[in-house]
């Protein structure tokens, strides 16, 4: 059927009104649907745990190495954020050999830090990989870095450089000291909890300082870093701009270590009375003393022998004499007495005799295991806590169903257990996944990530910028 030249215009152009309408109602629509106050999205109808993990479309180049830095980015990408490890071709982070188990593979140390991340090796002192880090910078949101002072400006990765190539990018170190007299110091995990404040309140009174085994200064410093990583991103949603976030290990450990600061500002006020150095008489000195394992806060604790302390190092409990369950524990023990007998019925009058209320109920727990104290005593909310070999840890159902211990498989080591993501959400769902090995991503990243084609890889590759090998090969050619 013939239509005629006009017709065919007025079809077109009534056509075309009617889909520029429904173009309109479109963009209503959808602006309707996607935002409310706020700026924040309606909320999403997938059902829970399929909307995405928390920090998805995040990038993260990963200059981290050993143990600060790296808890920071396992974190970052535990909550779904892509990490690209960078690592220096044929050596890759110092703990991949550090403390092996396995002849050949991956260490504990280095794959228990490392889950979930990509790893890439390039020179980044080498001209080739200067060049493929720039295009990493540009395609990246955050960079993050536990180097000694002073190495990532060597490398040429200076602020202005980055900030100038990236203005978005989040700039992230780890050092051991703010600015300062230390600030150009080197810093390991027990330095920073010496010189963070930890070491000289922990220990006995009768005995030297002690670090603890818990890594405060190295993982508690990488999970500040982690939060101010995100508050950086938060912040750049409105502003448009990346910015330096800055986490000195020894700020992170007096974090920690706040309420010792807080009892060296009591201490001007008089002596410690839930110390049990005060109900022995001993006088306090002009600092915090190292408090044993007395309580941190104002209930009086203790660590108790259970059965079986006699063969077995963890056969102990923490025993908590909490106020309002004194009367129960007095039950317990079988000193109903105590809860009328002036000299035991409340906590002050219990302060200076804690040696020996702890002695007597010492004797107590002595005749039972320390599950068996847990179960006594939680019965009646008397809060106590078994001491948990790592041996206990790794074999608790509970942790494995809480995806808190986790068993992943890696191609040269085999099994192994790592821990999963301490923080849980309802709707980013974290699944582990095993560390990569030395530059396994490299081409893929180059590839897919930032474009390079099949011919430019092989010049990289044969430059000596990603590969040692091929450097070894390319110095035999010379
Ligand atoms: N390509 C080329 N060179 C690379 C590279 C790469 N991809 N990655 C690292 N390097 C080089 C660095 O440029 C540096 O060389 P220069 O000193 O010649 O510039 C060298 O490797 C070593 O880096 P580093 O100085 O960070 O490492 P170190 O072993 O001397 O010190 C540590 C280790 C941890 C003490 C130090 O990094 C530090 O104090 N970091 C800050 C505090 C910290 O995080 N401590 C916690 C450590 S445990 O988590």
């Amino acid at each position: 059927m013939a239509t005629s030249k006009k017709a065919k215009t007025k079809v077109k152009s009534k056509s075309k009104t009617a889909s520029k309408k429904v173009a309109k109602l479109k963009a209503k629509k959808s602006a309707s649907k996607k935002v409310v106050a706020n700026g924040v999205p309606k909320p999403s109808t997938k059902p829970y745990g399929q909307a995405g993990k928390a920090l998805e479309g995040v990038r993260i180049l990963d200059f981290s190495h050993v143990q600060a830095g790296p808890t920071c980015t396992q974190l970052l990408a535990y909550m779904g954020a892509d990490v690209i490890k960078v690592e220096r071709p044929g050596v890759g982070d110092i703990t991949r050999g550090q403390l092996r188990d396995v002849k050949g593979a991956d260490s504990l140390y280095f794959t228990m830090l490392n889950g979930n991340k990509r790893s890439i090796t390039i020179d980044s002192k080498h001209p080739k990989g200067k060049e493929v880090l720039e295009r990493l910078i540009k395609r990246c949101d955050v960079l993050v870095e536990n180097f000694a002072p002073g190495t990532l400006d060597r490398m040429g990765l200076t602020w202005e450089y980055i900030h100038k190539t990236n203005p978005r990018m989040i700039v992230a170190s780890v050092k051991g000291f703010g600015p300062g007299p230390y600030e150009d110091c080197k810093v390991y995990e027990n330095v920073a909890q010496c010189a963070g404040g930890a070491a000289s309140t922990t220990g006995f009174r009768d005995g030297p300082p002690l670090v603890t085994g818990a890594q405060i200064g190295d993982s508690g410093t990488g999970l500040h870093l982690a939060f101010g990583i995100v508050s950086a991103l938060y912040q750049r949603i409105r502003t448009g701009r990346g910015q330096r976030v800055l986490c000195a290990m020894q700020d992170g450990v007096l974090n920690l270590a706040r309420v010792k600061l807080r009892d060296q500002q009591r201490l001007a006020h008089g002596p410690l009375t839930e110390y049990s150095q005060y109900g022995e008489g001993i006088p306090f000195g002009p600092a915090v003393p190292r408090a044993g394992n007395d309580s941190g806060g104002g209930q009086p604790g203790w660590i108790l022998k259970c059965k079986g302390w006699e063969n077995d190092p963890d056969a102990y409990i923490y025993f908590i004499t909490q106020a309002p369950v004194w009367g129960a524990i007095c039950d317990l023990i079988g000193k109903p007495d105590w809860k009328t007998d002036p000299d035991y019925a409340t906590p002050p009058a219990r302060l200076p005799r804690l040696r020996h209320i702890f002695n007597t109920i010492e004797q107590w727990t002595m005749t039972k295991t320390k599950f068996e104290v847990m179960d006594i005593c939680n019965a009646v909310d008397i809060p106590v806590g078994p001491i948990l070999s790592m041996k206990e840890i790794a074999e608790e159902p509970s942790l494995r169903k809480t995806g808190t211990v986790v068993e992943v498989d890696h191609p040269t080591r085999g099994k192994y257990l790592t821990v999963g993501n301490p923080v849980k959400m309802s709707d980013s769902i974290t699944e582990v996944k095993r560390a990569p090995l030395l530059g396994e991503h490299t081409e893929e990243i180059l590839a897919k990530e930032l474009g390079y084609s099949a011919a430019e890889i092989a010049e990289i590759k044969s430059s000596g910028a990603i590969t040692a090998a091929e450097k070894g090969a390319r110095a035999e050619a010379a």
